[in-house]
């Protein structure tokens, strides 16, 4: 059917359906995604549905059961309801085998987040087939995370000022933010903004696959990634959910082609919108870059749909929007060859050369002397701050580009406790060649072995510690003077300034987190940060041929 209403700000670009040589290429693309593994299999994905089934009757359960406490009728109780939606790349119809289902409870207003971290907690603890649970109260979004027949799920819960919550509510109403706590407003967010995309794109299907294929090159790309200063899987979305309307008959091999044009050309930092920015019913701030100079910032913004609109991708630097820019101008000249047939699909999604491509990088590595949770909190404070480490570098006068690498690599072991100096020197050369070399001295904790009964035994000797080590990589690229050579960089004070700004947080303990910083030349970086299949770069002797 030819779709004739008009999706977004703006009217279509083009209503043409595909050719066929175009539903070609669409089918040819999608069968490199299958080859890439993008899909799970029938089962899995029947075997979420079920799941999903599981956790709609425990909530109803869950809801009736407060309301019985809370003395409510037997009638009244069953109906005030209680009801699962999801969001992330489940909802959105974009999951691959690893990936987790985020769930969301709604619940009437006489049930409360902490019957919710309580009463609902209890249930899922005596689920069978159920484990790994984390109960995270305190975060901005609070959440309980856990595995289900070993799928991993993410449910957060919200309160609506609501008798019930039948199951045929729905979220787009932005009255039902009313009279709610931020907290609230936040776990709805995720479903609201994702109901509003699959609302506004003409074709799902269409979308849905165009999507992946870029999912998939973002990641091959290492472009993927919110907090390090990439977009996330939303932004992602939303800016390929845009040339869905501006090409609303399109199959999704032209989404993707039209994306990298499109996108290549873009007048940053005019916004990518799905739709004209609501005003609405609450005192919160929605985007508004006319009346706040912080949105004057964003240098890319992708707004949500959803009432209240907020920039999606306000974490990007400037330097890690010219790898974007760079990244697009590849894709661009890559779908141009793929459509003529002179490459294949598989080339735009070859691995990025992210440690081959500079001369320079920064290690910041940051260690917990501790349980695993304990280590967990550290490098995930570090993650998040590793972003005001690159713009204080991307100003500096000698750096043309300090570009964060979107993935952390996690090491721990098990060291004796006398053993101090070794202890010091592992962490002092740890992220660089050397300290692969002296990793060797001790027994790794690894995902296969950690649960074993000998390492458990190690770990619980007192003459032990267990020593948890995350690595995060920089790649510098420096502004080279008139000789062709590379400015002396003095970036000691920047790194110092990054270190005592991470000591100050709430998180740390210097008795037991540790945090360094170290220059790694190109030759010099551990054999951990390349793929099995990837071959690290070889120095060329000098003058012979
Ligand atoms: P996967 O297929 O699961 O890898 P996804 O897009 O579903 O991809 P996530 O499950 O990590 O990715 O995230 C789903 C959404 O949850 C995206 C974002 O709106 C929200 N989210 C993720 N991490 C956080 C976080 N740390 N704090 C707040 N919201 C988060
Ligand atoms: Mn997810
Ligand atoms: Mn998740």
């Amino acid at each position: 059917m030819i779709q004739v209403k008009t999706y977004g700000v703006t009217p279509p670009i083009s209503l043409e359906a595909s050719t066929d040589a175009e539903t070609s290429l669409n089918t040819s693309m999608i069968s490199e995604l299958k080859k890439q593994g993008s899909f799970e299999s029938e089962e899995a994905t029947k075997k979420r549905y079920e799941v999903l089934k599981t956790f709609q009757k425990l909530a109803s359960t869950f809801v009736y059961n407060v309301s019985i406490k809370k003395n409510m009728s037997e009638g009244m109780a069953k109906d005030a309801g209680g009801k699962i939606f999801t969001f992330g790349s489940y909802r959105l119809g974009v999951y691959g085998p690893g990936s987790d289902i985020d769930t969301l409870i709604v619940v009437p207003k006489h049930v409360t987040r902490e019957d919710f971290f309580t009463v609902f907690a209890d249930m899922l603890r005596k689920q069978e087939d159920l484990d790994e649970l984390v109960v995270v109260s305190e975060a901005y979004v609070p959440v309980i995370k856990f595995k289900y027949s070993g799928i991993s799920i993410d449910m957060l819960c919200a309160r609506l000022d609501v008798n019930q919550v039948p199951l045929s509510l729905s979220l787009l109403d932005k009255n039902l933010l009313r009279n709610i706590d931020e907290k609230d407003i936040r776990a709805l967010n995720g479903t609201r903004v994702t109901d509003e995309i699959l609302q506004l794109v003409p074709k799902p299907m269409a979308f849905k696959y165009a999507l992946r294929t870029i999912k998939l090159w973002a990641q091959r790309r290492a472009v993927y990634g919110n907090v390090f200063g990439f977009p996330g899987g939303v932004a992602w979305a939303m800016l390929v959910a845009r040339i869905c309307q501006l090409y609303p008959n399109a199959c999704s091999a032209v989404i993707v082609i039209k994306f990298f044009h499109i996108l290549n050309q873009w007048s940053w930092p005019q916004p990518v919108l799905l739709k004209q920015i609501e005003d609405g019913p609450l005192q919160v701030r929605v985007w508004n870059p006319r009346l706040y100079a912080q949105d004057r910032q964003h240098k890319m913004p992708v707004i949500t749909p959803a009432y209240p609109s907020m920039c999606a991708t306000h974490n990007i630097t400037t330097s890690t929007m010219k790898v974007i820019l760079s990244e697009f101008q590849r894709g661009s000249e890559f779908v141009t060859d793929i459509s003529l047939g002179k490459k294949p699909w598989s080339s735009l999604f070859e691995r990025h050369k992210f440690f081959h491509n500079y001369k320079s990088y920064l290690a910041v590595t940051a260690a917990t002397k501790g349980s695993e949770e304990e280590a967990l909190k550290w490098s995930g404070w570090i993650e998040s701050r590793l972003r005001f480490l690159v713009q204080k570098l991307e100003v500096h006068d000698a750096i043309s580009l300090a570009h964060p690498y979107v993935k952390y690599f996690e090491h721990s072991f098990i060291i004796p406790s006398d053993d101090i100096e070794g202890r010091r020197e592992l962490l002092a050369s740890f992220g660089t060649l050397k300290g692969e070399e002296l990793m060797k001295k001790y027994t790794e904790i690894t995902d296969e072995n950690k649960n074993s009964e000998e390492t458990k035994k190690l770990i619980e000797d007192e003459s032990n510690v267990a020593v948890h080590i995350t690595s995060l990589y920089i790649g510098l690229q420096l502004q080279s003077n008139s000789n062709g050579e590379g400015k002396k960089v003095d970036i000691h004070m920047i790194c110092k300034d990054f270190l005592s700004f991470c000591q100050q947080l709430e998180t740390y303990d210097e008795k037991f987190n540790d945090l360094q910083i170290k220059g790694v030349r190109l030759y010099d970086l551990p054999d951990f940060v390349y793929s099995e299949d990837e071959e690290r770069p070889v120095k060329q002797s000098k003058g012979k041929k």
